[in-house]
């Protein structure tokens, strides 16, 4: 175990000044004074909303912190299981408002800025997103951080502090521009650890040695160094003075500044570049969601991330004076998809050319530390890397990721004698020129445990992609953990005014730590004012964004109206397309009506948001559809009213949290059998929203839970993909009637330059059709039919609502975690009452 490092006179020294919380609104104001007068060197005189916004998070900051360092002490003493999770991407979104609830100051501080002039809200609109991430992917780390925390688990995550974030979004002309998201100006979240630092190498060359044993040995050496320095944010759960900590690396140029000797030469622009090589490695993310770039530079960051936090893992074990073997007692290591899978070939690395094990014992703890979740099974995501690329960048790596597969291989031919096909179907080694490293099979062979993340997804990766493992090694390597998301951001923060109606319901606020209590809002869906009231909550969070939408486009929408809604990254498989081209279906059958027929219809705000990959054509041009069609409906004087299409520009976490509460309809229409989970679906129906959607991802288990009396379901089951493309291939088809007029009044110039939506249109059309927009498309007219209908049967409506919500308690990020911690992990929290007083040794 570790010892104490600090004798105990000087303990008692230390703790005497220790610091402290504030807990009543004249502390909190102290600390926000002093703050702003000498952190920030303002005064009352020029504190603006921004200067208000610093210095709550400072005075906030430093609370955190106090809580982190018991944290962090308590689980050096308790010395139990860690989880490490591995992530490139954490989308965190803003800090303040979440800290102050999960720690309970959000009134303290309310009161307390407002007796000095300011408003809370105005305060929490300065912060900037940390934009560490793309998507679904990135946000479900960032809400299982928020549950590790909330559960007392012993749990650190590890990331890349990017410079830039993912682009800022601007429609330009109808068209999305990238902007870069320089957000490090003021981040008073992040702790600099410049003591924490670790030398990472690429390139360089492998010799053979003898050791002074004389045994062989292979030793890498020669390459590039670069530093890696730690970055510290902590990570308050809720309602628990258990803090953990997001540790992201930076990179910068080992041996100072620049190259000396070439600044003293004169030679000014190469002394820079080595610099700015290494300070590329962390600058930026790759805005890329479910598709893989190939590029050497990302490559340099994950192994670059994966080496430094392997490393610090190692260091951290090593205090304990633990044996090797007690190494996968101690640490678990989570991989979020196949991004970090490097860590494995690197510890197999640490354990046998640095600490001397021998292969099977090294290979033994590898796998048994490792887990690996995968999010997709779309090909063109699916990362491989070059084997020349490695070669060069990571000469050791490959020899040893070259070894895994050959001892795998052997395996394999043991078990299975003379299936050739076998062992190329498994092989880690993609025969193609060049020859490919397939990162999934290295994760899956380097890990006990693999899952997918929600069911039909994980039965899916089984009997596509890696049905050969699971006859390898049985189907007990596979397993799910269906996606969660947390309730504190996602219901009590983003929704305040619901999350008080529950509560008041509900007799207190206990549903946001245990959301099966949810349930207990059945009852109260026939209390009438009960219902009103949810319903006049539905209507107060629209009127807020049809204020936001009114300020950043200009355009007034009715929040009486149906509001509509599909906020995600554009990919054709999510199939934005259809959605837009079911609008238009709309709008041309309103042109077609009298104005007596008019009247009955229900009117409809469309709403999109969502970036597309800047080098991803197509989704631009979904984009500029999108914004084209608005430019007609919502100026054509015949139509007002009935229907507006708004494209919410730079979709992000904090415009999540103002556009999810004011959905009556969201869109999860996915082509079957594409998308792995999905999590927005679960955040809209949590806030109230009703959605349509396909049978794909999590929202077959969330028809499930909440009735499908209470869903609007279409489209083809994932079953019948594969038969409906091959029709298409093969010349069978007929584009859908419906569609095809669609397609026509795009085509005659309805919307603007038709060339313009060329490729779009061909993409949908008879011979391709990939995502099978033409197959659904009658059917998504017709339950966009019902919808219309079900919207004007208020009190129906309502029921539907509360009793969705009700029964969405099983979509928690606390039920995955405890699900990884109980069949993957094996962890165990932190017993409580140990973290609620300061640490006086075990
Ligand atoms: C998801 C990704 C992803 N799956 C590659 N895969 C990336 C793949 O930068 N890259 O190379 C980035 C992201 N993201 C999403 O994960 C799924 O599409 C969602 O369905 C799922 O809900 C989410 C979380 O599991
Ligand atoms: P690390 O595990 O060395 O990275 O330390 C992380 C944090 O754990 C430190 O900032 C301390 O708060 C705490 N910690 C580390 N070592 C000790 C120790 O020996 N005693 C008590 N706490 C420690």
């Amino acid at each position: 175990a570790v010892e104490a490092s600090v004798p105990r006179h000087l303990r008692d020294m230390w703790r005497k000044f220790e610091a402290g919380e504030f807990k009543s609104k004249e502390e909190f104001q102290k600390e926000f004074v002093r703050h702003v007068e000498t952190t920030l060197a303002r005064s009352m005189y020029n504190c603006d909303d921004v200067g208000a916004y610093s210095g709550t998070a400072l005075a906030l900051r430093d609370r955190l912190i106090v809580a982190w360092n018991h944290t962090q002490q308590q689980q050096t003493f308790r010395d139990q299981k860690r989880v490490y999770y591995l992530s490139l991407e954490f989308l965190m979104g803003r800090t303040l408002d979440n800290a102050m609830l999960n720690c309970g100051v959000k009134d303290v501080v309310r009161s307390g800025i407002g007796e000095l002039g300011f408003r809370i809200e105005d305060a929490i609109d300065q912060e900037r997103d940390a934009a560490l991430g793309n998507g679904g992917l990135g946000r479900l780390a960032a809400c299982f951080l928020d549950s590790l925390a909330t559960l007392n688990f012993p749990a650190w995550g590890y990331g890349l502090r990017y410079k830039y974030g993912i682009f800022k979004q601007e429609i330009v002309d109808g068209y999305q521009v990238e902007v870069p998201d320089y957000w490090l100006d003021f981040n008073p979240w992040e702790f600099p650890r410049h003591d924490i630092s670790v030398d990472i190498m690429f390139y360089g060359g492998v010799r053979e040695k003898l050791d002074e044993n004389g045994k062989r040995v292979k030793v890498w050496e020669g390459g590039e160094i670069v530093q890696a320095i730690a970055f510290d944010v902590p990570i308050p759960g809720y309602d628990t003075a258990n803090c953990n900590n997001l540790r992201l690396w930076s990179s910068k140029a080992a041996n100072g500044e620049f190259d000396f000797q070439k600044f003293n030469a004169g030679d000014y622009d190469n002394a820079m570049s080595s610099q700015q090589r290494a300070e590329t490695i962390s600058a930026v993310l790759y805005p890329n969601d479910n598709i893989d770039s190939g590029k050497e530079l990302r490559l340099k960051q994950q192994y670059f991330w994966v080496a430094a936090s392997l490393y610090d893992i190692v260091r951290r074990f090593k205090k304990t004076h633990r044996p090797w073997s007690e190494f996968p007692d101690q640490v678990a290591i989570q991989l979020n998809d196949t991004h970090p899978t490097l860590a494995i070939p690197e510890l197999q690395r640490i354990l046998v050319d640095i600490e001397k094990l021998d292969w099977d014992t090294a290979w033994d703890i590898v796998t048994r530390v490792f887990s690996y979740t995968n999010h997709t099974v779309l090909p063109e995501a699916l990362e491989k890397w070059s084997v020349p690329l490695l070669q060069h960048l990571l000469p050791r790596h490959l020899q040893i990721i070259y070894d895994i597969n050959l001892f795998f291989l052997q395996s394999v031919e043991k078990k299975f004698p003379k299936d050739r096909e076998l062992l190329s179907a498994v092989s880690i080694i993609e025969e193609s020129q060049p020859q490919c490293i397939r990162m999934a099979y290295l994760a899956i062979i380097g890990s006990h445990k693999v899952n997918g993340v929600a069911e039909l997804h994980s039965d899916l990766i089984k009997t596509t992609i890696f049905k050969d493992f699971v006859r390898v090694f049985g189907p007990d390597r596979f397993t799910n953990v269906t996606n969660g998301i947390t309730p504190r951001r996602w219901l009590h923060q983003c929704n305040p005014k619901l999350s008080d109606h529950i509560a008041h319901a509900l007799g207190g606020y206990d549903f946001l730590k245990d959301t099966s209590l949810l349930k207990g809002l059945e009852k109260w869906a026939d209390d009438s004012a009960f219902v009103d009231e949810w319903m006049d909550i539905k209507l107060a969070n629209k009127v807020r964004l049809a204020r936001f939408i009114k300020d950043t486009t200009g355009i007034a929408v009715n929040p009486h109206a149906l509001f509509d809604i599909q906020v995600k990254r554009i990919h054709e498989y999510k199939r934005q397309q259809m959605n837009i081209f079911g609008v238009i279906h709309r709008y041309l059958s309103l042109k077609k009506m009298s104005p007596e027929e008019r009247k009955s219809v229900v009117p409809r705000v469309s709403i999109f948001g969502g970036k597309a990959a800047p080098g991803y054509w197509m989704a631009k041009t979904i984009i500029r559809l999108i914004t084209a069609v608005g430019d007609v409906v919502n100026n054509d004087p015949e139509i007002g009213d009935l229907l507006k299409v708004i494209f919410i520009e730079d979709y992000n976490v904090s415009k999540a949290e103002l556009i999810v509460p004011a959905s009556d309809i969201s869109e999860h229409i996915s082509t079957a059998g594409t998308e792995a989970s999905g999590t927005s679906n679960m955040k809209f129906v949590i806030n109230g929203g009703l959605i349509i959607g396909t049978c794909d991802g999590a929202n077959i288990e969330i028809t499930r839970e909440i009735g499908e009396e209470n869903i609007f379901l279409f489209g083809a089951l994932a079953e019948s993909v594969e038969e409906l493309r091959f029709a298409h291939r093969y010349g069978k088809t007929e584009m859908d009637p419906l569609l095809k007029e669609v397609c026509d009044s795009i085509e005659a110039g309805t919307f603007g330059d038709a060339s313009t939506f060329s490729s779009l249109l061909h993409s949908v059309a008879e011979g391709g059709d990939y995502y099978l927009v033409s197959d659904d498309f009658g059917s998504y007219i017709k339950t966009h039919a019902l919808v219309d209908e079900a919207f004007v049967k208020k009190d129906e409506w309502a029921r539907s609502s509360i009793i969705s919500v009700a029964n969405m308690g099983f979509f928690s990020a606390d039920r995955a975690i405890l699900e990884y911690a109980e069949t993957i992990w094996n962890l165990e929290p932190l017993p409580l009452e140990a973290l609620d007083k300061p640490v006086h040794e075990a």
